[in-house]
């Protein structure tokens, strides 16, 4: 699947949440039901990869055990491989990475960027595992609690290089990786704006960009939206995340950003 990597279209990452708290809690087995028919939904609209995730790592968020993380995750991952589409699974623990692995997924999405224990060799003893590595600043918990930096276009590069480095060091070869600066990981309005504004220097790491601003926070501050009416603002953002070189966009609402993803092309390609 290292051929994900190697499409020139931008790619639509969808995002499934398993979180009780995107599915008010019937348990397992309505959690699958809403999720097979989310994915099918993605689908038809026109979804690259699915993105699965288990932890809440939005600002405030608590940590999640290892067995509630793999209870939610794992059934939702065997459903998107038995649909036949590519899937991320976003976590950062290393059992549940090497799970998600033998259940056949095509991409490890790590906010914490396999710094924590063995997540380096669950992702490196898999040949052809793709993987993405974010910045964050802090924990879920507290990171918007007074994040700083020197300078956040600088820091955050100099963070993903460290990363890369440190994959490549224990065998995870570079065209299996993409890099995320982490919008709205510890990271004030203003620190996001430049990174946006700057994304395009990211350019110099010579790997794909993925980026994640959906429904954020940034979004409902500078158009004054609550969640439910962030899409339109999201949509543009990811646009301009495209002008700026990105190739992966991670969002919820597929359907507008798959239309606008198609007249981003029809223009850059001039026909
Ligand atoms: C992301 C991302 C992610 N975001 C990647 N994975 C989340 N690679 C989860 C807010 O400010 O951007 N890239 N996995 C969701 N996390 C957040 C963070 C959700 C901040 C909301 C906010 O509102």
């Amino acid at each position: 699947m290292k051929d994900l990597f190697k499409s020139n279209a931008p790619l639509v990452m969808g995002i499934l949440n398993t979180t009780p708290d995107s599915f008010s809690d019937g348990g397992n087995y309505v959690r699958k039901d809403i999720a097979l028919r989310r994915i099918e939904a993605m689908i038809s609209e026109g979804v690259d990869i699915i993105d699965v995730g288990g932890e809440s790592t939005r600002p405030g968020a608590q940590a999640v055990s290892e067995s509630e993380e793999l209870d939610r995750v794992i059934p939702i991952v065997e459903a998107v491989v038995a649909s036949g589409m590519p899937v991320s699974v976003d976590t950062s623990k290393a059992k549940v990475m090497k799970e998600a692995i033998s259940a056949g997924a095509t991409m490890i999405n790590d906010v914490r960027a396999l710094q924590e224990e063995g997540a380096i060799d669950a992702v490196s003893a898999d040949g052809k595992i793709l993987v993405c590595l974010m910045h964050m600043q802090g924990q879920p918990r507290s990171m918007q609690h007074n994040p700083q930096y020197d300078d956040v276009v600088t820091d955050v590069k100099a963070f993903l290089l460290e990363r890369v480095a440190a994959c490549q060091k224990r065998g995870i070869e570079s065209g299996r990786i993409c890099l995320d600066p982490g919008f709205g990981f510890g990271k004030t309005l203003q620190h996001n704006c430049e990174l946006m504004k700057h994304l395009d220097s990211f350019k110099e790491l010579n790997l794909p960009l993925l980026v994640g601003v959906s429904r954020k926070t940034m979004i409902g501050n500078i158009l004054d939206a609550d969640v439910n009416s962030r899409v339109n603002g999201s949509v543009v953002a990811a646009m301009y995340a495209l002008t700026k070189g990105a190739k992966i966009l991670r969002v919820h609402d597929v359907k507008p950003t798959v239309e606008a993803v198609k007249l981003f092309c029809a223009f850059e390609q001039g026909k």
